[in-house]
């Protein structure tokens, strides 16, 4: 079993096409871990491996792969940097111990990436950032380095310092050890430091030197005397301070090229903790104990279905060692017990078959099929709640229908094991209408989940916005003679109602009444009158939705001793119904939804003003719980914000969120002219 102080497990995230899966393959290939360098570009990659991810050119998906360099054995998470699919990060990072953070070198990028740094922070992992793709024309590093300090504080220090830039970009400084290097593919030679970076480098390196010295007194007193720390005291400060999550070290690299692998393999193996450095913790807060031969203790972070060789469960070991065929109780799920078929570890698609996995693992279990991400599996009947990642609501839907009609039944099925692999997602049968209805977090993630169903399962599906559960109401009453005869041959049909109908006040619904004096309409006639004034009340007179908040008085009638039935007298209340709407000035109601939104202060009124624009009713704005960000409250038509989360990302760099709730029914201000109701 691998040594567990040797064990690193480092989630690459960063902001979108930062070119974190390109540098995954760059840091495999260095280490001879894949025996050909693949490119996302060709979709050859190791971690961009699902057709969806090669089919649009991005991580579609979380990524795993391994790699060892100088004894240590890294477990590599490739995050994918849209951002709808942060929550898919955000699970995978609970299986790491440390994050590297790629990202672009261009100062605009820092502000998208905030959501993303803030959840790391919370989570007080340790982290560094990679600002990549250097040799790109255009490149700012001193720039984006700024940006980062000044959004993420001054313990953002830089540890390199490129020599070079875009097309001249060839190598780095090194900050701690003030050695230079140029990159020869992914090696590097030592160099000496061209003349005119030597103020540059100081100046950096006096930076690193004092948000270190905040964490050391001793380093602090030589800074304020003017004596040059020995390098071992520079070496072993960063070491504690990056993996006590103090410094955050800022590296270069330009993955593509391999330029900045060493340095970045160098950086995780020294400064980044192992497993053992870092006990997680219960929900309660209380460390985990890593024993190898203690009771299992699996956290799903991850789960995957392939529709011939079955489900996949990403578990990170946090203590006891695995076995092939374990059989483990889900904590999660009533101490259901469930057995393995396989244990393996993942290399991109690969799943190498392995004999067990220790402590600090992130290994793959095979055909758990009731297991979902997230849950908690343990051995010896141990009951442990490990901490719950909050998940974020779905924000975007779009009604499903299979296209084929023979799917119906396939269709809520494959749907739900697709939700499976993908807790951001959700299925749901809609309240009014009936609809089955995909969500998730932005237009992109349902779409990629809608081409994964038709891939793995064959299931083709027609997708459409929700249909609005309009209603109709009336402003004013009337009173209305329906009478419904009609002879054919033998005995015929008759029945005659008199109906009052009056509009209620909002919420009231539809409500009977019946006033009938002397028998005019006998007792067994009455309930198929109501259910005629019913059944005619579901389709209003303006666009065909269920009419609301009306009292309907049945006060008088006719009836015939042969000819009347309950039938017919249904018919008649229909009718009468049918007739009365359009004189009872008719309108639609909408449905009005109460919206949350989360967005940093400098895009509030950017976002007030889009509201506005939605005929929205702003009902305040209030700081949120961390500074710099505000929460809009407003009412908005549920019409208006089918496609808001894309249109709030537009808007706000991708930081804003919301949620939103049903709130009430409105009616809709001018004549309908919008859509009939489906039928
Ligand atoms: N010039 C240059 N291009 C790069 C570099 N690294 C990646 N790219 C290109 O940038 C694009 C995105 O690269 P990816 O590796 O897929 O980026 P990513 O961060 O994994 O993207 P997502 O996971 O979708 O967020 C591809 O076209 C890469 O070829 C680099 O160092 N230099
Ligand atoms: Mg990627």
């Amino acid at each position: 079993m691998t040594d567990v102080s040797r064990a690193r497990n480092i989630a690459i995230v960063g902001s979108h096409h930062a070119g974190k899966t390109t540098l995954v393959e760059a840091l495999l290939s260095h280490c001879g871990a894949v025996s050909r360098k693949g490119s996302v570009v060709d979709g050859t990659s190791t971690t961009d491996h699902e057709p969806e991810c090669i089919a649009h050119a991005q991580s579609t998906t979380v990524g795993f792969a391994h790699c060892s360099d100088a004894d240590i054995d890294m477990t590599l998470i490739d995050c994918p940097g849209f951002v709808d699919f942060l929550e898919e990060t955000r699970l995978a990072i609970s299986g790491a111990d440390a994050v590297a953070i790629a990202i672009e070198a261009d100062p605009a990028r820092v502000a998208q990436i905030q959501n993303l740094v803030d959840f790391v922070e919370a989570r007080g992992l340790p982290h560094l950032f990679v600002i990549n793709k250097l040799d790109r024309a255009g490149s700012d590093f001193a720039g984006t380095l700024a940006a980062l300090q000044s959004a993420y504080g001054r313990h953002v220090v830089a540890e390199h310092w490129p020599i070079g830039m875009a097309e001249s970009f060839r190598g780095y400084a090194d900050l701690a050890t003030r050695k230079a290097y140029l990159y020869d593919g992914t090696r590097e030679r030592e160099s000496a430091l061209p003349e005119e970076l030597h103020d540059r480098v100081d100046r950096a390196r006096g930076e690193l030197l004092e948000a270190m010295a905040d964490f050391d007194d001793h380093l602090m007193e030589q800074i304020l005397e003017g004596i040059e720390p020995s390098q071992e005291v520079v070496e072993r400060d960063l070491c504690v301070e990056c993996s006590h999550d103090q410094i955050v070290p800022v590296l270069v690299a330009a993955g593509l090229p391999g330029y900045g692998v060493t340095a970045l393999l160098r950086a995780m193996e020294r400064w980044f903790p192992s497993p053992a450095d870092a006990p997680a913790v219960d929900a309660e807060g209380r460390p985990i104990e890593l024993r190898p031969d203690g009771p299992v203790i699996a956290h799903v972070i991850k789960t995957t279905i392939h529709p011939q060789s079955g489900k996949l469960s990403i578990v990170r070991v946090l203590s006891g060692t695995l076995k092939p065929d374990a059989t483990l109780t889900n904590v999660s799920r009533g101490d259901e017990k469930v057995r393995a078929g396989g244990l393996y570890r993942l290399q991109g698609k690969k799943q190498e078959p392995i004999a067990e996995a220790g402590p600090g693992s992130v290994v793959a279990l095979a055909r758990l099929e009731s297991v979902a991400t997230g849950d908690t599996l343990t051995t010896n009947g141990l009951r442990i709640l490990l901490p719950h990642v909050r998940r974020a609501e779905p924000v975007f839907a779009v009604a499903v229908r299979p296209k084929e009609r023979i799917d119906e039944a396939k269709i809520s099925q494959m749907l739900a094991r697709i939700v499976d692999e993908d807790p951001a997602l959700r299925l749901q049968r809609a309240e009014i209408t009936n609809e089955l209805q995909l969500m998730g977090s932005g237009e992109q993630h349902v779409s990629i989940a809608v081409e994964r169903l038709g891939r793995k399962y064959k299931v083709e599906v027609e997708t459409h916005p929700p249909t609005i559960p309009y209603q109709e109401t009336i402003s004013a009453g009337t009173e209305i003679h329906s009478r419904y005869k009609h002879q054919t041959g033998g005995h015929g049909q008759f029945a005659d109602v008199w109906l009052r109908v009056a509009p209620c006040e909002r919420g009231h619904g539809v409500t009977f009444e019946e006033q009938i004096v002397g028998g005019v309409v006998p007792r067994q006639f009455i309930p198929a009158v109501e259910k005629g004034v019913r059944e005619a009340l579901m389709h209003g007179s303006l666009g065909g939705y269920p009419v609301t908040d009306i009292n309907v008085i049945l006060f008088d009638g006719a009836y015939h001793d042969v000819d009347s039935s309950e039938q017919a007298f249904k018919t008649a209340a229909g009718m009468g119904i049918r007739e009365a709407l359009p004189k009872c000035s008719p309108a639609i109601l909408e449905p009005i939804v109460h919206v949350t939104v989360t967005v940093p202060t400098a895009y509030t009124s950017a976002v007030i003003q889009q509201l506005t624009g939605k005929r929205g009713q702003i009902l305040g704005m209030n700081p949120g719980d961390k500074p710099g960000v505000d929460i809009v409250e407003a009412y908005v038509p549920q019409v208006e914000i089918a496609r808001y989360i894309t249109e709030l990302r537009t808007a706000t760099q991708g930081l804003g969120t919301y949620a939103w709730r049903h709130d009430r029914f409105e009616p809709v201000p001018g004549k309908w002219a919008g859509p009939k109701a489906p039928v």
